[in-house]
């Protein structure tokens, strides 16, 4: 978990590489269907372009129908889900299913300064329809408003990991993998 911009995805590659696991993100989803114009696509590209969040039901589908693949039946990181309340409770109902259970919820923390910057370098680079800076205003407020929340829910159960996002991508992993490594021995 983690704002928009926090490094979810680039982090998110790295770290399930390692426990070589895959990752599964629900943005890159999304955005692979836009691309191939799919049904999924068209849905999702109103939301995502104008920095709403898609609705849980079209999300929570989706994710459902990826854990049951096969590669993930050992084990998968998720990245950018769940974002909202019921999407906790979705993932709850998915994984007892499944027979998973969840290890830890990390949580990428960067000064909001930061956050826009990279945001904006990202526009440039990727040209990503929903990285202009009113769409960024509107997701970072999203964020705020359905995602923080969660944040409190997983401290409560004990899983959550807080984890400085400030520094070259390379020192964030090491921090993730030290504490997702201690997560994994106990
Ligand atoms: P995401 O794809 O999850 O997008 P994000 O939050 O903007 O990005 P992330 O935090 O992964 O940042 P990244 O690693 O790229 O979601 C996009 C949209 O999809 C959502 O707004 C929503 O509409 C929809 N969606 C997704 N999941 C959903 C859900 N569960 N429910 C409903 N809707 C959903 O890093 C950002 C930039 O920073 C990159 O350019 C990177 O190179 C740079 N960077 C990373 N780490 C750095 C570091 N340490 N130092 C400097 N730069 C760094």
């Amino acid at each position: 978990m983690g704002p928009p911009g926090a490094g979810k995805g680039t982090q998110a590659e790295i770290v399930a590489e390692r426990f070589g696991i895959p990752a599964i993100s629900t943005g890159d989803i999304f955005r692979a269907n836009v691309a191939e114009n799919t049904e999924l696509g068209i849905e999702a590209k109103r939301y995502m372009d104008a920095g709403e969040y898609v609705p849980d039901a079209v999300t929570n589908l989706m994710v459902r129908n990826r854990i049951d693949e096969e590669d993930a039946a050992k084990g998968f990181l998720l990245d950018g889900y769940p974002r909202t309340l019921d999407q906790v409770e979705e993932l709850d109902g998915m994984i007892r299913h499944t027979g998973h259970r969840l290890d830890a919820v990390v949580v990428l923390t960067v000064d909001p300064g930061e956050l826009g910057a990279r945001l904006s370098a990202r526009a440039q680079k990727e040209g990503r329809a929903d990285d202009t800076e009113e769409v960024i205003r509107r997701r970072q407020e999203v964020y705020t408003e359905q995602t923080e929340p969660l944040i409190d829910v997983y401290r409560k159960r004990g899983l959550l990991r807080e984890v400085d996002g400030l520094g070259e991508v390379d020192e964030v992993t090491e921090r993730i993998m030290s504490i997702l490594t201690q997560v994994e021995e106990s």
